[in-house]
């Protein structure tokens, strides 16, 4: 039942989704340690649902640059009791993860939707588990794993890269059998990308329609929008002072039609969503100040 309602979510096209992040790690950096502790983890799965989250993404493994990985027992121990709460909740759950092994015992949880930074390159047992799961698979641009990722830095051309390199993991995968109407693409902002490359995909959005699937952004918190407006020398703003900032991308991304958002603070950007909804529909059902 709640995987017909995530598979039917995808085919959503009238407004732009909102994920709300569950990171259970010790060291993420958006929220690194914050939510570990697995009944914080629990209030805190809680907390984004009742905010309004369409889709909750619980992942317990850190991706930011530099980060060593959790064995899978460790991952398995961190996500499970969150998403089999969420999921008994009536919450649609996405995992967040690079191993078939978590995805496949996560959907057996109540899971109903694999969100994959590696697009199926970190594990090739990932994308068969998806395929035989028939779930939502939300596939990322990516190079390599963390710990050297930005080394891997290195384009010609940002934008006609990444499109080339997902739309050729679009065909890998859509030749390994998963279905057509399953599969959302991302560009994955801060992935093997300086925050250069970040700023000219945000600035080609709208770009990314041509790879025919809905598509995904995750621009959250992350260090390209920590430095914005301060001033030479001064520290970058905390991940967890940039929500204003992300909600701009948010605006960005609901303005140039992409099918759904990952971030932290869902209130927010649920907010400045419902403004972009109004002006592009020209009414809300429950106007009546002018
Ligand atoms: N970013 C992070 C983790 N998972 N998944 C998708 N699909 N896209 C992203 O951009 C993405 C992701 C890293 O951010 P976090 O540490 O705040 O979760």
């Amino acid at each position: 039942m709640m995987r017909s309602k995530a598979a039917t979510l995808v085919a959503e096209r009238d407004r732009t989704l909102v994920m709300g992040v569950v990171n259970v790690t010790p060291d993420s950096f958006s929220d690194g340690g914050v939510w570990f502790e697995p009944e914080a983890a629990l209030a805190h799965g809680r907390d984004v649902l009742a905010a309004g989250a369409d889709i909750i993404d619980v992942g317990g493994e850190s991706t930011r640059p530099g980060a060593d990985r959790p064995s899978v027992e460790e991952e398995l121990r961190r996500v499970l009791p969150v998403v089999r709460d969420l999921a008994e909740q009536g919450a649609i759950v996405s995992i967040d993860t690079m191993r078939a092994a978590v995805a496949a015992a996560a959907l057996d949880a109540g899971a109903s939707v694999v969100n994959d930074v590696s697009g199926g390159l970190a594990d090739p047992d990932m994308v068969p588990v998806v395929v035989e799961a028939g779930v939502p698979y939300v596939a990322m641009h990516w190079r390599g794993h963390s710990v050297d990722m930005q080394s891997l830095a290195v384009y010609d051309d940002v934008v006609a890269d990444v499109c080339r390199e997902l739309a050729s993991r679009r065909d890998a995968l859509l030749g390994a059998g998963l279905s057509e109407n399953l599969l959302v693409l991302d560009p994955g902002l801060g992935f093997a990308k300086t925050a250069d490359h970040n700023w000219s995909l945000m600035a080609a959005l709208p770009a990314l329609h041509e790879l025919g699937h809905p598509i995904l952004l995750g621009a959250s918190r992350k260090a390209f929008l920590g430095r914005l407006g301060r001033r030479a020398g001064e520290a970058p703003r905390p991940p967890a002072a940039r929500d204003l900032e992300t909600t701009a991308t948010s605006v960005m991304a609901a303005m140039a039609g992409l099918w759904c958002v990952r971030v932290h603070d869902v209130e927010s950007t649920a907010r400045v969503l419902a403004v972009v909804r109004a002006a592009l529909d020209h009414h809300t059902a429950d106007e009546e100040a002018w």
